[in-house]
């Protein structure tokens, strides 16, 4: 079957779609883990690791939980489970910030490992239960009873340490957290993090070596991420008494989101290991609850993220305000809100869709098509928002929006990011998650 009428007579077919995603996964494929890109991002990223296993276990099986078992093996004593764990094998400069930086060593409870002290969306609870959804074997429920008491301690670390806002809800404490960096949903929290951008003199960025500097976050918002991750690092990495402290602490929808998912997911998990549900869904309804109260905006009909700072929501309008409909408990009202807010022109969801799905609202002035997270189009972001919409009964969207995605590789390949409205590829070309991702939607149909 031909992927689609949409990029061309030369669109490859599904069968040649898959290939290449299987040779992008075996070709990142790191001994224990997969790197996001050998180029870019040569070491293993927590949500990243959690997408590919999504995919990996359509192929690979052993290699899908591998690849959570070695992230899990760097989780801290306090159960934060870090953003990177780097390569003890790669050299000095091969990423930046690279260990030396963030100098883990020096905090109470982190692992032998070298990694950051972030963290990223909690997805790896959601990721674990579709990966022995979809291949159930004794391997699979052997590695759930491995994983589960470390997912729980993740969910732990961040509804208890980083309760900032004292209401249920998880907050960040860098933009890399979000895993959208550079979001314009940053920019006024960012805006009053003082930092002055001759401090990158005394680095080496080693991003815009390898990708356009144009598609990337500029010089100043990197000032920024160093001073964040500074102020943290300097305070041992510890979480108590941030309010007082840190220069950035956001409340995100999307990180909320997958927040609540997971705990979804440790219910399905909970009987495969012998553990009781209940405690999970209780939580899971709490944190729906607290998410539609402290960041939706009836107003805007859409959920935006809430600076701790200022307590305040902050007004821009990114694809992070569709995140929340992968809850299964999303009361009725904000499913109906949030798929208005995505078929708007701001997003351009339909069941025909003409173009692809922007991480930025495409009518802002602030929409920037090449910019990384300020409105290129994204895999994860668009296989999150496809789950939600079949869990919420909307499969002519989700049909929509599934081969929009299917048009993107078909268009590309599988690049990390693509053009909003031409569907070219954008930074890395051989990107990990967008080759698991379209594993997984191509086994759907
Ligand atoms: C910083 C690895 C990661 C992703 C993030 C994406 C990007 C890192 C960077 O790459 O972030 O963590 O160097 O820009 O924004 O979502 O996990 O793919």
């Amino acid at each position: 079957m031909a992927a689609s009428a949409g990029p061309g007579p030369a669109a490859p077919t599904h069968a040649e779609l898959r290939r290449l995603a299987v040779a992008t996964l075996d070709g990142n494929w790191e001994h224990d883990h997969t790197v996001p890109s050998r180029t870019l991002y040569p070491h293993q990223w927590s949500w990243d690791s959690a997408f590919i296993a999504v995919g990996l276990v359509h192929v690979r099986p052993d290699r899908a939980w591998r690849e959570l078992r070695t992230l899990f093996a760097a989780q801290w004593t306090d159960g934060r489970v870090p953003h990177i764990v780097f390569n003890p094998a790669l050299r000095v400069g091969s990423y930046f910030p690279g260990p030396e930086f963030w100098n883990s060593a020096a905090a109470d409870g982190a692992p032998a490992a070298a990694t950051s002290g972030l963290v990223q969306p909690p997805v790896h609870a959601l990721a674990a239960w579709l990966a022995h959804r979809r291949a159930p074997s004794e391997e699979s429920a052997r590695a759930l009873r491995r994983l589960y008491p470390r997912l729980v301690a993740q969910q732990r670390y961040l509804t208890v340490h980083r309760d900032v806002g004292g209401a249920g809800l998880a907050c960040i404490v860098h933009p890399w957290e979000s895993g959208v960096d550079n979001s314009p949903a940053w920019d006024a929290p960012m805006a009053a993090v003082p930092a002055d951008v001759a401090v990158m003199r005394a680095y080496r960025r080693h991003d815009t070596a390898h990708a356009d500097a144009a598609h990337r976050p500029t010089d100043l918002d990197y000032a920024r991420y160093v001073a964040i991750v500074a102020a943290y690092r300097d305070a041992g990495y510890r979480d108590d008494d941030l309010a007082g402290r840190h220069p950035f602490l956001v409340e995100c929808p999307l990180v909320n989101a997958a927040l609540g998912a997971a705990e979804h997911a440790l219910a399905r998990i909970a009987p495969v290991v012998g553990a009781d549900p209940g405690p999970h869904r209780d939580r899971a309804a709490r944190i729906t609850e607290a998410l539609v109260e402290r960041l939706y905006d009836p107003v805007t009909g859409t959920f935006h993220p809430r600076d701790l700072r200022t307590d305040r929501l902050i007004p821009a309008r990114t694809a992070l305000g569709l995140m929340p409909l992968i809850l299964p408990d999303l009361p009725a009202r904000q499913v109906a809100a949030v798929v208005t807010e995505a078929c708007s022109a701001r997003f351009g969801l339909s069941a025909r869709m003409d173009r692809p799905l922007p991480s930025h609202d495409r009518t802002a002035p602030d929409f920037e098509p090449l910019r990384y997270w300020r409105g290129p189009s994204w895999m994860n972001l668009n296989w999150l928002l496809w789950r939600g919409l079949r869990g919420h009964g909307r499969p002519d969207l989700a049909a929509g929006l599934r081969q929009s995605m299917l048009d993107l590789v078909a268009t590309a390949g599988c690049h990390e990011y693509f053009h909003p409205d031409t569907r070219a590829g954008l930074g890395s070309p051989a990107f990990s998650w967008t080759a698991s991702l379209l594993l997984d939607v191509l086994a759907e149909s």
